[in-house]
């Protein structure tokens, strides 16, 4: 623990999370008309929000993971060709209360046992990892708490939403998914209770926002469910080894550890029956998906597309039986279950032969058949790999997997370039599958700087319609999305 007084001013210690492109950069900013290279196109009108992790304070304990620091939002709001950025933390229970104090309270990722004592029971919750709009309202969210909703104009936090009490888990997926035909959200719990448990709760939220049913379910253990699955007849969970245990959290060990002698399987669930019809299966090897792709029915067959490695994701969080073994990087993958049959077994395919992740498909096109796939990737044909933050290896490109044509397209993001994940925009309410944007932040690392880069999705490989330009360094964040500007208030 820091010894240092109260009074004392911080210093962040010399660590990977907070060294070069990944330091703090704790600034609320407000930017009118940033500097744009190119042109914005005047059809995008509307806002992108995403959430990254950034700390106010050096961590209690010396040390923290990525995933630990506080939610920062990060704004674009794009029309008639200009951009204004804005930056704001989230006000969290947390963040509140350590301002007040100077200094860090909260300890280790998800570990209240190594709090200060006078935060005891009070609410954890970063609201770092992705920003999510639905019904109107748009909320950051953290899969260890509840969602945070925010004024989509000044960012400006409203406050703890639990769809007006509806919600029953202490905890809310950082990844819901919105089914573009009905417009309703689907959205899942883990650990529901706060803390290490198997039960999962899946909450089906209407297009207008209510939280009208819930279902829960136990998992064969207590692990990381950071996404899922949900395609217009099914919901699916593929479930990995990567477990947590309260008793080795009180022990002050790593949240989650691997543990490659437990089962990886799959739960279906039929969203008109609910878990009364479940179904599971089981995956004859081991490994571990973070984010999926997409789901969708071809007949008696559901179909679910991830990013799929061969390891667990052993950088953040070890294998404790073999603490040597390493990480592989994830490639696309397309598992079919012919629900029909009682096997529990179900087929494997390559959806693309390319290491990638922060998987995106066209919103619209989400939980039916889609064939147009980006995501974040590295391309050594294209350019040199940059050297590792604490995230691994920097992406240098954003990939395009065009399965209609069978192709795949990069857009190499040059020299000391990082892209980030890619948020696909269409053209217009009726463009076809992936006719539109991407918009994605790129890390300018040489110049400690950020440039939001506006891609034509059809073209990516022909590099940016605009760049525009931050005169500042955005913290590397994780999930973000767009709202049309007709949506927003005022
Ligand atoms: C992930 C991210 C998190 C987290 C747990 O990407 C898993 C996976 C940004 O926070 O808390
Ligand atoms: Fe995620």
């Amino acid at each position: 623990m820091d010894s240092r007084p109260m009074s004392a001013a911080p210093r962040f210690p010399d660590l990977l999370i907070h060294r070069g492109y990944a330091a703090p950069a704790r600034m609320e900013v407000d930017v009118y008309d940033l500097e744009v290279d190119g042109e914005i196109p005047r059809e995008l009108a509307g806002c992108y929000y995403r959430a990254s992790a950034d700390p106010q304070y050096p961590p209690r304990l010396g040390t923290d993971i990525f995933l630990n620091g506080d939610g920062m939002i990060h704004s674009v709001r794009l029309e008639n060709g200009h951009a204004d950025l804005k930056t704001r933390y989230v006000r969290t229970e947390k963040f509140k209360l350590e301002r007040a104090a100077r200094r860090a309270l909260f300890g280790a990722y998800r570990n209240p046992f190594t709090d200060d004592p006078a935060v005891a029971g009070r609410n954890r919750g970063t609201a770092n990892t992705s920003v999510c709009w639905h019904a109107g309202r748009l909320l950051a969210l953290k899969e260890d708490s509840q969602p945070i909703e925010l004024d989509p104009r000044t960012l400006a936090t409203r406050g703890t939403f639990d769809f007006a009490g509806a919600l029953t888990s202490k905890t809310f997926t950082a990844h819901p998914k919105i089914d573009p035909v009905s417009g309703e959200m689907i959205a899942f719990a883990y650990n529901t209770e706060g803390h290490t448990s198997t039960g999962i709760e899946i909450h089906f939220i209407s297009a207008s926002g209510e939280l009208t049913r819930t279902e829960r379910f136990e998992a064969p253990y207590a692990s990381m469910v950071h996404d899922f699955h949900v395609s217009q007849r099914s919901i699916a969970f593929t479930l990995y080894p990567m477990i947590n245990d309260w008793e080795r959290v009180r022990n002050g060990e790593p949240f989650f550890h691997w543990n490659s002698t437990l089962p990886t399987v799959v739960a279906v669930i039929p969203r008109a029956e609910g878990v009364r019809g479940i179904r599971w299966y089981r995956y004859p090897g081991i490994g571990m998906a973070t984010h999926s792709f997409n789901s969708w029915d071809e007949g008696p067959v559901l179909h679910l597309e991830q990013f799929f490695t061969g390891s667990g994701w052993l950088s953040q969080f070890p294998d404790i039986r073999d603490p040597s073994a390493r990480e592989l990087p994830p490639f696309a993958k397309r598992w079919s279950f012919d629900l029909t049959s009682p096997s529990e077994e179900f087929a494997q395919a390559a959806l693309f032969d390319q290491i990638g992740e922060m998987p995106v498909i066209d919103p619209r096109y989400l939980t039916q058949r889609a064939r147009q796939y980006f995501f974040g990737t590295i391309n050594t044909d294209l350019g040199p790999m940059l050297e590792w933050g604490p995230k691994g290896p920097p992406f240098t490109c954003i990939g395009h997997f065009d399965e209609a044509r069978g192709a795949t397209s990069f857009y190499y993001a040059g020299r000391n370039s990082a892209p980030e994940e890619p948020c696909f925009v269409p053209r217009s309410p009726a463009a076809p599958e992936g006719d539109g944007w991407l918009l994605t932040m790129v890390g300018r690392r040489a110049e400690n700087r950020t440039d939001l880069v506006i891609l034509d999705a059809r073209a990516v490989g022909a590099g940016p319609v605009a760049t525009i330009r931050m005169p500042c360094r955005l913290h590397e964040g994780f999930h973000g999305t767009w709202v049309p500007l007709e949506q927003l208030p005022g």
